[in-house]
């Protein structure tokens, strides 16, 4: 790891801009006049919430191109572009408002027109530009950076279709297009000046002088759209880029003439293709020929817009590193690579060296995942005829670093059959980032060190100062001020400071409040309002009565295996076991409550799914249980969901296989709003146990070190139903058609993964230890004060799980470290 320089750039001074009521007014009136109305009355919440929009977005500056600022110590602050297939930004009206800090203005004169400001914001469809994790950071990140004054630019996709709706028909998820209506969204301004040209297939010629001509097949024109990126109250605003495919002339008045209608229109619908929808896999690379051309795509546009920037301000190519990094949001934008290498040595007839040279002191690359089956390879033909030239690039970048391997290993093939870029006819794009990138960084520190030391032992041997630990954050303004405002208002009361916003550290400062028992009561009252509002839209949406009185039990993420949402379930079956052998079984009531979708194509997953709300119904219609168990499965889980969710948690549940999850970021939302973690020593958790105190998380099961050694010694989760009966007649009673209606095979994909599939995530071998946990869940929560202040210590600890951490952290290790 090297040894961070922190350049200090000057910054501009820049101020909020201030609400104008006047203006405000103006531009509310232009927009419902837009509609064809005469009275602002008319407009129905839709249209308010429109027009209240668009009246704001108006009246931000523009997205100009701004210069990265150099200070007088001619250091130079590095300009940011994140790269990044999904950005999962959540409903931007109530966030953007906060950050200008109009929301109270604005809202006030709404009360005129009797409009609640809050209850508009509803009205917008979540842009869903993302799968889970690894968008949600971005979206964070964005935030971070604008609040710190941090010059950046987010380059995306502009998907008419975001991640999928998801719907139960009797249990099982169905999938929806959710078609967010990007057309109409009224904070997107479409920047015609930035149109790029992007060129897929054809074929290469060389010509004299090793000069390389590639004439594409197709033509796809890039349109720029960008969202504005508001700072915290700092007159801050960037762009988040996102790029739609169409095509110059996508009408063929010939063909048309000809007759030939459709045909006519068929170049603008193929270019249209790129970017229809977002691909709903997570942590699972299909291989599909769509989804490189989006990668391409993107990262065609992307770097071209870097470089237009870069000449515009009347910068050298060669000085383009100390200018510009390019930061990849895991591998998915790699071809921004061989992109830049092609524009150098095609268009600027630099030679390799400089080439080379210029672009490995630009890209840096984040790592979010160790899942082999998410590691990114392509096949070696389909690369080929879509991309002939970035193909050649990168059969000359892999002959170049075989040299340095042969130096370094000398006719070890093994490692080489490791290390390629290209090898065995794949692509790999993970070792495309390493070789040719500056930097590499892990998402929590027991994930940085497993990136070193199992998935790049030999980069790491190679080159030991590119590799780096970034935790990540999460931004406080999303996920304590938004989502919670009666604990953000509670904690500004006792802090007599809004400081924490900006700098969350200053949370620390609330330890002293766990003696303060009007305070005490006062944190412990705002969870349970937010536990009835959470109650109130479960009621709505699915008819189903909670009691605010329960634990409220929540895990929301992703559906996969490793993340072990059936091993939340065995629990929930346990306790309902036991209760019926014993029905006076005196246990705290609880409600389980899930978010989560499954991919498409996750068929295990989506048994999983099917397992939950099956056991769901069943528990939750059996008078023995009464208001003891209950178990919610909300549909179509997103951000806004989650804004609801996550203040309305007691305990947080973060149960991957240890050494699965590279860090997880709902652990961090979570525990700031005060639910206990109940989890494993994986991801960030090992940190968020390092900040709270081991006293106030429950930690169970195994540890990275013991899964190895349970895998190398033979795992058999037949040997642990042998010895625990009680999980033996859980898993029976599963399959024998209890809770299927009579269907023996209804959960046949999740069982046989448990029992003949080898449990491969080790649910069974972590299930005593995790009911052990459960149990001291139960206990504790018995004694509300005692619960109370360790919620509170949760708050005020996890100060370090800041976004603006984060991205300091990114400034000082990788963007502006020393060159
Ligand atoms: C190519 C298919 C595919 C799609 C998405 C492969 C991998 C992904 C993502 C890398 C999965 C993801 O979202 N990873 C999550 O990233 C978060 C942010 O760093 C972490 O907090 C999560 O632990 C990690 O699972």
């Amino acid at each position: 790891m090297t040894i961070p320089t922190v350049t200090t750039a000057t910054l501009p001074a820049l101020t909020p801009p201030s609400f104008d009521q006047d203006i405000f007014l103006a531009a509310l009136k232009r927009h419902w006049q837009a509609f064809g109305l005469t009275r602002a009355e008319d407009m129905t919440r839709h249209q308010w919430w429109h027009a209240v929009s668009a009246a704001v977005a108006e009246q931000l500056p523009a997205l100009h191109d701004k210069a990265p600022v150099s200070s007088p110590s001619h250091t130079i602050e590095r300009h940011v572009n994140y790269l990044s297939m999904e950005f999962l930004l959540g409903r931007l009206t109530g966030n953007n408002l906060i950050n200008l800090g109009w929301f109270d203005d604005v809202a006030r004169v709404l009360t005129d027109f009797e409009i609640n400001l809050s209850d508009l914001l509803e009205e917008e469809v979540d842009p869903a530009l993302g799968n889970g994790g690894l968008g949600r950071l971005a979206a964070c990140y964005l935030d971070a950076m604008a609040c710190a004054s941090q010059p950046a630019i987010g380059h995306g996709l502009n998907y008419q279709y975001g991640l999928f709706r998801q719907h139960f028909v009797e249990g099982k998820q169905h999938e929806a297009p959710d078609d967010w209506q990007r057309n109409r969204y009224p904070w997107f301004r479409h920047n015609s000046a930035l149109a790029v040209n992007v060129g897929i297939g054809g074929k290469l010629t060389y010509r004299k002088g090793g000069v390389v001509d590639w004439q594409p097949e197709l033509k796809i024109r890039g349109e720029a759209w960008d969202l504005p990126v508001l700072g915290y109250r700092n007159g801050i605003t960037q762009p988040l880029r996102l790029w739609e495919a169409t095509h110059n002339h996508p009408f063929d008045l010939e063909t048309f003439n000809d007759g030939k209608f459709l045909q006519a229109e068929k170049r603008g619908v193929e270019a249209a293709k790129l970017t229809k929808v977002l691909y709903p896999n997570d942590n699972h690379q299909a291989g599909k020929r769509l989804r490189l051309m989006q990668q391409y795509f993107q990262c065609a546009c992307a770097v071209a817009d870097i470089l237009r920037r870069h000449h515009f301000l009347g910068r050298k190519i060669t000085e383009l590193p100390d200018y510009e990094v390019i930061q990849l949001n895991d591998t998915h934008p790699t071809i921004a690579i061989p992109e830049m290498l092609r524009i150098l040595l095609d268009e600027h007839q630099l030679s390799w060296d400089d080439a080379w040279s210029i672009t490995s002191r630009t890209f840096a690359y984040t790592n979010h995942t160790l899942m082999p089956e998410a590691l990114e390879t392509w096949d070696e033909k389909l690369f080929r005829k879509l991309l002939p030239r970035h193909f050649v690039i990168i059969k000359q970048i892999n002959a170049n670093f075989k040299q340095l391997v042969d130096k370094q290993w000398p006719g070890d093939e093994a490692v080489w059959a490791k290390l390629a870029v290209h090898y065995d006819k794949q692509v790999r794009m993970a070792n495309l980032c390493v070789v040719a990138g500056f930097a590499v960084n892990g998402v929590a520190a027991l994930h940085s060190k497993l990136v070193v030391d199992d998935l790049f032992p030999e980069y790491h041997q190679l080159w030991p100062e590119k590799f780096h630990n970034v935790t990540n954050g999460i931004t406080p303004r999303r996920w304590l001020k938004q989502c919670n405002p009666a604990l953000s208002a509670l904690i500004d009361q006792q802090l007599k400071t809004q400081d924490w916003v900006t700098h969350l550290d200053e949370l620390k400062k609330l330890e002293d409040s766990v003696k303060d028992k009007k305070f005490c009561q006062q944190y412990q009252q705002i969870k349970r309002d937010n536990k009835v509002k959470l109650a109130r839209y479960v009621k709505q949406r699915m008819g189903i009565t909670l009691n605010p009185d329960a634990i409220f039990d929540v895990q929301i993420k992703r559906l996969h295996e490793y993340k072990r949402q059936h091993l939340n379930l065995l629990h929930i079956l346990s306790l309902y076991h036991q209760i019926r052998a014993n029905p006076k079984l005196d246990i705290v009531p609880r409600v389980f409550l899930f978010g989560a979708k499954a991919a498409p194509g996750y068929y295990l997953a989506k048994n999983i799914i099917y397992a939950i709300n099956q056991v769901a119904e069943k528990i939750n219609n059996d008078p023995i249980v009464g208001d003891r168990l209950k178990v919610v499965f909300i549909p179509d889980y997103n951000v806004s969901v989650a804004e609801m969710m996550v203040p309305a948690a007691d305990v947080s549940e973060q149960i991957s296989t240890a050494g699965k999850e590279a860090s997880g970021t709902g652990n961090m939302k979570l525990a700031l709003n005060g639910a206990l973690t109940i989890g494993t020593l994986d991801g960030a958790n090992v940190e968020i146990a390092e900040q709270v105190g081991e006293e106030n998380i429950f930690i169970f099961g195994m540890t990275v070190d013991e899964v190895k050694a349970l895998q190398k010694k033979g795992y058999k989760p037949q040997n642990i139903l042998k010895q625990d009966k009680h999980l033996k007649a859980i898993l029976d009673e599963l399959a024998s058609g209890f809770y299927s209606n009579g269907d023996k095979h209804a959960f046949d994909l999740l069982l046989d993964s448990l029992k003949q599939g080898g449990d491969p995530y080790l649910v069974l071998a972590d299930f005593a230890a995790y009911s052990e946990a459960h149990k001291k869940i139960d206990a504790l929560y018995r004694d509300a004060d005692e619960w109370t202040r360790r919620a509170l210590l949760n708050t005020a600890r996890v100060g370090m799980f800041s976004a603006d951490r984060s991205i300091r952290d990114y400034q000082q290790r990788i963007w502006q470290a020393k060159r």
